[in-house]
């Protein structure tokens, strides 16, 4: 028996619990953080969560990657001027703390010292 609990995104999903939602379509939803790090800051999530990381679902569903990828593309350019960054938390030493892949999309007025 799977005893295993939904993720708290397959929760969103399933919308048992609310969330901004910005986009949807079979296989993919996406919906703002909860804790912004950017003036545009939405989560790129399969609905399924059998890949718990990028790595997972390149290897398993690089089409299903490539779909989050253009959805990523099309936010940044229909909530902010088109240019992003996309960044995929994988594994707990790198910060990743929801083991159901999803990307950041960042967008928005990005400062240039955000990031390395
Ligand atoms: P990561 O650290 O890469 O696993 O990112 C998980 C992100 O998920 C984090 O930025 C906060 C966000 N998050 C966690 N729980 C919720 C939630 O219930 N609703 C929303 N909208 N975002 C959430």
């Amino acid at each position: 028996m799977d005893t295993a609990e939904p993720s708290i995104f397959s929760r969103i999903v399933a919308r048992e619990i609310p969330a901004d939602v910005v986009f949807e379509s079979d296989r993919l939803i996406a919906f703002r953080d909860i804790a912004p790090q950017a003036p545009v800051h939405v989560l790129v999530v399969p609905k399924t969560e059998q890949y718990r990381n990028v790595s997972e679902l390149a290897a398993g569903d690089p089409g299903l990657l490539a779909e989050l990828v253009a959805t990523a593309s099309d936010i940044a350019s229909e909530h902010s001027d088109g240019d992003y960054r996309l960044v995929f938390n994988t594994g707990a030493g790198a910060g990743q703390t929801v083991f159901h892949v999803h990307a950041h999309v960042l967008a928005g007025g990005l400062g240039e010292d955000t990031l390395g």
